[in-house]
């Protein structure tokens, strides 16, 4: 059987490499109908359509899988900005986790925010002999449920939006090559907004357990593992006193081939535009980190994130001048976020301005017509999503012009 592709390999054989390595996701042919229905139909339109990738992928421990390496992504980004790329006109293809956040959902299935919060049961009507009373949305929260009601309608109606979903990180990279592919026929018309986490490590499938790892030895007779199959159980061996009735995990993962240069070199359509996320939590890498992405892919932009401020501050890094671009909440119109660290907003800033000119800088970034969210405070993606969509119209337009 085939192992993880060596790191020094090029990356078209990489691909072949790994993607032979494992059988296609089940749901693989589905989402290719759905897709390439979808697809064509904006294509027929004329529309700009977006991939926006969102939430964790999973790294399986086994075969059978019921341990898992997992993240802390619940999608709320890749959520969020589906619903500020629809307002756009953009047609949304959501590839998310499943069970992940979802756009227009997303308001009422937090924990903090069930649904069942939002309705209450009116008394029966006299006239009927019924003792139930009619579903009722609360009268405090009818105005933002209706809102959201009509925009989710609206995208559903007008074909807008094609939710697909995945689990493990193989999944995920199978998916995203397909829909790249298919994407040909957009063009500059298509925009890939990669804000998914994904893992940067995966277990080859030749060193993958098939069954549930054991936490504990076996008796000889049900244990199937010879010395031969040793090397599937994940069991530590450097204990100075290994304990008597259970066994350490020390779990040995290969690098993800970064397959973001497969997409930039041969999966997109030519003139689209390819955006990814680097997420830190070091502010003192955050710049540089994202810098290097943007040079190691040769791709458009890179929005880097701190994992502590992300909901209120991001930093647009491109190719060219201002080379380094942040995007804040203003400090009034923030959500309060319970593991958000406000102190340390403008930390990951590398070209610090003067005071006054730095002050400036962030005004100029609320002038936008900020959106609140339902739980109250400006929504990040309400000032991400517009200025990313002028970037890409600049690149439509110089796609037109033959340049
Ligand atoms: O899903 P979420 O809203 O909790 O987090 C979003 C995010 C931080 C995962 C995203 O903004 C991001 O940075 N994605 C890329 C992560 C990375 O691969 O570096």
């Amino acid at each position: 059987m085939a192992t993880a592709p060596p790191e020094e390999m090029p990356i078209a054989d990489a691909e072949s490499v790994y993607f032979n390595n494992y059988p296609p996701p089940k749901n693989l042919p589905k989402h290719e109908s759905l897709a390439r229905a979808f697809i064509n139909h904006h294509v027929e339109e004329k529309r700009r359509l977006v991939l926006v990738t969102s939430g964790g992928t999973t790294v399986p421990l086994e075969n059978q899988t019921v341990r898992f390496i997992d993240n802390f992504s619940a999608g709320t980004r890749g959520a969020t900005s589906a619903e500020y790329f629809l307002e756009q006109g953009y047609a949304v293809i959501f590839l998310h986790r499943q069970f992940s956040l979802l756009p227009y959902s997303r308001h009422f299935s937090h924990s903090t925010n069930c649904f069942l919060d939002f309705m209450e049961e009116a008394p029966p009507s006299s006239s009927s002999d019924s003792e139930n009373g009619p579903l009722m949305v609360c009268s405090e929260y009818q105005d933002q449920m209706r809102d959201v009601l009509r925009r989710y309608r609206y995208a559903k109606q007008n074909n807008r939006l094609l939710l697909l979903h995945f689990t493990t990180i193989v999944e995920y990279l199978f998916e995203l090559r397909l829909l790249a592919k298919l994407m040909y026929p957009l063009g500059a018309d298509a925009l890939f907004y990669l804000a998914a986490a994904v893992s940067d490590f995966f277990i080859p499938r030749d060193r993958m357990a098939e069954h549930k790892i054991q936490s504990s030895e076996l008796p000889a007779s049900m244990s199937k593992s010879q010395d031969s199959e040793k090397s599937d159980i994940y069991t530590g061996t450097n204990d100075m006193e290994p304990p008597k009735n259970s066994k350490k995990l020390v779990i040995d993962l290969d690098p993800v081939p970064k397959f973001l240069h497969r997409l930039v070199d041969g999966w997109a359509p030519p003139g689209s535009m390819i955006v990814s996320f680097k997420l830190e939590t070091d502010p003192n890498l955050l710049v540089y980190k994202a810098q290097t992405a943007l040079k190691r892919y040769s791709h458009h932009l890179v929005i880097g994130n701190l994992l502590s401020t992300r909901k209120w501050e991001v930093v647009f890094v491109t190719p060219d001048p201002p080379y380094e671009r942040w995007i804040r909440v203003p400090k009034s119109k923030r959500s309060k976020s319970i593991s958000g660290v406000e102190d340390q907003v403008g930390l990951a800033e590398v070209k610090k301005l003067h005071e006054s000119e730095h002050l400036q800088n962030t005004e100029a970034h609320t002038s936008h017509e900020t959106q609140d969210g339902i739980t109250g405070g400006t929504e990040i993606e309400s000032l991400i999503i517009p200025e990313l969509v002028k970037l890409h119209s600049a690149m439509v337009e110089k796609a037109g012009r033959g340049s």
